[in-house]
């Protein structure tokens, strides 16, 4: 039999596996490529792939015959069940120290199970998150990849070289244990959510309260983009308001206002719910998209409940847009700032090392968030890699102080006028919260104690306190009648 000639195989010929392979093979890779339903492994063959190295396979067995050892084989199949089928069906045609590597949307405790099963055989798994759609996988994605270590060195190159690239470093870094390529991909998504709502409620104070025209709102958009916002975001959304239909009108108008969503952004608010911290804006991203799904309802609610009398808008708008950008800033700030306590909270707790600085790297091309933002996110974190959070980061500090008195006019002007700022607003909560020395939840221990006796600690210093630790604040003098 021939020597193998496969660099790496990979499974799953939908458009995203289709991308990857002709992306790994321009970059001199020669890839294998397997489908469920074979036809489609001959179709792309004979076509998209056509001239090229590419190879196919007809059966898992023949696909791994075709790969040098250390085997490795990506699966980019729908997430679930696809995934353990394909990995038992691989298997028994593996060797120990062959790779399975997972670059679907798969759920990180999926991922961190079956690294486990498979790292008890002698196999390695790695569970990378693949940002970017069609167009990244293309011409370079952002790539997470996390799992077992000892893959790593067997993958970079490979991966290294097939990821976008931005200032000749590529989007693309080894993320940690288990699950923790997954993870970090969740929470990209959940940023993702944040970014757009952001976006999307800046726009609706351009519209609603300045009572701006979309190209008017896709000027400013555009000179955003210029400066500290610059991201693909900012970009598309630019490209979107000028977008025209047929009868020469903006286009965003008619489309309904029932925001989809897949998944991924609430699993990163139900992760941080679990892990205990405070990662109010993706929530808020969340539940703005819930909220408009509603859409019925608002319709009769918008007929029966009214908001505060529209006011024209007697200010400097030139000062009031540029207020805008800095309560975009600072809010997109404070977002981050909670997507990266999540994860640093998250390695804590599951004994994940994860490289932050390289995270944000990652992030930095390739993928939907991508952004200049992210380079001053990995400065920060090469910096101090301990870094609590960014707001003790000296350059985001500043930003976030120049940023707040913009920032604070803007969401009392929205809640004059009657327009929901949930992103921004939660942003400014968390940052007015997280700077106060005090909080009033001595009031919320004093009421567990006062109904369920829950106890309280007393503030180091004022031990001589009438009440003493593990007293029932029932037992003094408090009125009781409530009973
Ligand atoms: P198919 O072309 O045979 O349907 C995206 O759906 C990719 O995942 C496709 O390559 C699809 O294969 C594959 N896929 C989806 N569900 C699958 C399953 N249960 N088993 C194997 N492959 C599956």
């Amino acid at each position: 039999m021939s020597q193998p000639v496969g660099d790496i195989g990979l499974i799953g010929l939908a458009v995203m596996g289709q991308n990857l392979i002709l992306n790994m093979n321009d970059k001199g890779f020669t890839v294998v490529a397997y489908n469920r339903t074979t036809s489609k492994v001959d179709a792309f063959l004979a076509n998209e792939a056509k001239g090229t190295k590419i190879q196919g396979a007809h059966s898992v067995e023949e696909l791994v015959s075709k790969l040098k050892r250390p085997r490795k084989i990506i699966l980019l199949v729908k997430a679930g069940p696809a995934v353990d089928d394909f990995i038992r069906q691989l298997e028994p045609h593996l060797e120990k120290g062959d790779i399975i590597i997972d670059g679907g949307n798969s759920h990180y405790p999926d991922t961190i199970r079956r690294s486990k099963e498979l790292e008890s055989k002698g196999l390695l798994f790695v569970g990378s998150g693949v940002s970017g759609g069609e167009e990244g996988a293309r011409y370079g994605p952002s790539l997470m990849p996390g799992g077992s270590p000892a893959a790593w060195p067997a993958i970079k190159e490979i991966f290294q070289a097939t990821a976008a690239q931005v200032n000749g470093e590529p989007c693309c870094d080894w993320v940690g244990e288990g699950g923790a390529g997954h993870y970090v991909k969740m929470v990209h998504n959940g940023i993702e959510y944040g970014d757009m709502q952001l976006i999307a409620e800046a726009y609706d104070i351009l519209k609603r309260g300045l009572g701006l025209h979309e190209d008017e709102i896709a000027d400013i958009f555009n000179n955003w983009n210029k400066g500290v916002l610059d991201s693909f975001l900012i970009e598309i959304t630019a490209n979107i308001l000028k977008f025209k239909d047929d009868d020469g009108e903006p286009l965003v108008p008619k489309i309904l206002d029932q925001a989809g969503q897949k998944g991924t952004g609430k699993w990163t608010a139900i992760a941080a719910l679990d892990a205990g911290m405070p990662v109010t804006l993706i929530g808020e991203a969340v539940f703005a998209r819930c909220l408009s799904s509603l859409k019925e309802e608002r319709i009769r609610a918008s007929k029966v409940i009214a908001g505060p009398q529209k006011e024209a808008f007697k200010g400097d708008k030139k000062q009031f847009i540029d207020d805008l950008e800095q309560a975009l800033y600072a809010s997109k700030i404070i977002s981050y700032t909670q997507g990266f306590m999540l994860m640093r909270q998250t390695a804590k707790d599951l004994g994940w090392t994860l490289n932050y600085a390289g995270i944000a790297r990652m992030w930095r091309g390739g993928c939907i968030i991508k952004s200049v933002f992210l380079g001053d996110i990995a400065a920060a974190y090469q910096k101090n890699s301990n870094l609590e959070s960014l707001l003790f980061d000296d350059f985001f500090n500043k930003a976030a102080h120049k940023a707040q008195p913009g920032w604070r006019r803007i969401i009392a002007q929205a809640v004059l006028w009657g327009i929901p700022t949930p992103a921004f607003s939660t942003a400014l909560a968390f940052f007015d919260g997280y700077r106060s020395e005090v909080v009033p939840a001595n009031l919320l221990q004093a009421q567990r104690d006062y109904f369920g006796a829950h106890t309280f600690r007393v503030v180091p210093g004022k031990e001589n306190t009438k009440l003493k630790l593990g007293e029932d604040i029932r037992t003094h003098q408090l009125d009781r009648s409530w009973r």
